[in-house]
């Protein structure tokens, strides 16, 4: 299958360019010509608009879209990331799996329509609320491809091993019970995910050991002896509690741990990595691994700021992801990611590269190549052999439409809704038009239905 298409405005790898031909073929840009003749664009199909590569979406859980706005009510004492765990696992106890393909496709599908045309997703979920591994056991992992399937996003599935329920081998808790693998069994499990990956001709598969909490050190080792491909990604240091944990059992904190037993190298992803300290911060930014940020649900969780101005300054790689999805926009996770910064250090424009240089544009740059590394694919910027994933937002928008191609990545960032967002395309397939994904009523209505069913079972 090939096509061609003029982009009427581009943000290429080195800015703006208007008129650009793009080719594509099986999904991916076959060329891309700054210089079109008339000719050439008078047999193209015109994108009208502003066209930016699409943002991958580098952590998601995706059941946690079926409890936003569930978690926002006062407990009975002193709420926090640990009392709202506890909310999120009274919540999955009652998923099954048609809610979970149905909750996972309404995610997706809102990821699109907000400006993310890749993810990874960060897949703990296995069992039946028992513990007991369904017939396939991969039929949860089954669900979510069903779901990328579904609304077209580009998957990078990242099954999880969750072995423990704290630091030095605590046995998981009954709530835990749906997630727990021992070594044998996520093997099986990774090998049958792969298996039903083949379904999705772009897709990747990675590793994820949850967090060093979920995970002991010896299986921690025996997995990435496995040598399995893909990128590898771990929760980390997002909580106080859990680097004092960490300090507890080891002596050392999360990060430094991890530093000092594995050569952590670009195919790692940290996630949050929220509290670092200086030496933590520097090794990061040294190994060329990503920080897998997550403002908007690390706000929500009140986790803390992670350190951007000093990792950035380090030259340390990020991306962001939409984690619980309570929110779901790319330009919501960058604007966090910058106001945060702005209330720590009580200064402006602070993740730019340089005096008079764009702060949207910087954050947009960043997040789309630590966003690309994380998930392992061809994707975060429109160049030949990437992945046809591009957002085209409308320049007859009040939001746009006065303001020079030099403004509009800080209008996105700063001052834009989703309702800027014309049209998505993946793979070089359309996904959303006039800011609705294709198949939105049907994906809305089964989401809406389940999840009203669910809460009426879970009472
Ligand atoms: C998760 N979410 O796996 O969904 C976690 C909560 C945990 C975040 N860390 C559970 N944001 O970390 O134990
Ligand atoms: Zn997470």
């Amino acid at each position: 299958m090939s096509q061609t298409v003029l982009l009427e405005q581009a943000l290429l790898p080195d800015g703006w360019q208007r008129d650009v031909l793009v080719d594509i073929k099986d999904g991916l840009i076959a060329s891309l010509d700054v210089k079109p003749t008339p000719q050439q664009m008078a047999g193209a199909k015109l994108v009208a608009g502003a066209t930016v590569p699409g943002l991958p979406n580098l952590h998601s859980h995706t059941f946690q879209r079926g409890m936003a706005g569930l978690a926002e009510t006062r407990g009975p004492s002193g709420d926090s990331f640990w009392t709202w765990r506890q909310v999120m696992y009274r919540f999955l106890e009652h998923l099954d799996p048609d809610d979970i393909e149905a909750i996972a496709a309404m995610a997706m599908m809102e990821m699109l329509e907000g400006g993310f045309t890749s993810l990874a997703e960060f897949h703990y979920l296995h069992h039946d609320p028992k513990g007991i591994a369904y017939a396939d056991r991969a039929e949860l992992a089954v669900r979510i491809i069903a779901a990328a399937q579904q609304t077209g996003i580009n998957l990078t599935l990242l099954p999880v091993l969750y072995a423990q329920g704290g630091f030095g081998g605590q046995p998981v808790a009954d709530q835990q019970r749906r997630f727990y693998n021992d070594l044998e069994s996520y093997f099986l499990l990774h090998a049958a995910s792969a298996e039903a990956l083949k379904v999705l001709p772009h897709a990747k598969i990675g590793i994820a050991p949850h967090s060093l909490r979920a995970v002991t050190p010896d299986m921690l080792r025996a997995l990435l002896a496995a040598g399995l491909p893909g990128p590898i990604h771990i929760h980390i240091a997002e909580q106080v509690k859990e680097v004092d944990d960490c300090l507890a059992w080891s002596g050392q904190r999360p990060v430094e741990w991890l530093f000092n037993h594995f050569a952590v190298d670009p195919q790692w992803c940290l996630i949050h990595a929220t509290h670092m300290s200086e030496a933590e911060t520097q090794a990061l930014a040294r190994s060329n691994a990503v920080a897998g940020l997550c403002p908007v649900t690390e706000a929500n969780l009140g986790d803390g700021i992670f350190n951007a101005l000093s990792y950035q300054s380090m030259k340390g790689k990020w991306g962001v992801g939409s984690d619980s999805n309570v929110e779901i926009s790319a330009f919501a996770e960058l604007r966090c990611l910058e106001y945060g910064q702005r209330l720590l250090h009580r200064g402006r424009n602070l993740l730019a590269d340089a005096e008079g240089h764009s702060t949207g544009f910087a954050l947009y740059s960043n997040a789309l190549q630590g966003g690309a590394q994380a998930l392992q694919q061809p994707v975060g910027a429109l160049r030949v052999g990437a992945q046809a994933d591009w957002v085209t937002l409308d320049l007859t928008h009040p939001t746009l439409a006065p303001l020079p191609p030099s403004h509009w990545l800080d209008a996105l960032v700063f001052v834009a809704d989703r309702s800027v967002i014309h049209s998505v395309t993946t793979s070089g397939t359309l996904r959303v038009q006039n800011g609705r994904h294709l198949a939105h009523d049907a994906i809305a209505t089964r989401f809406t239905d389940r999840l009203r069913r669910l809460l009426a079972r879970a009472g």
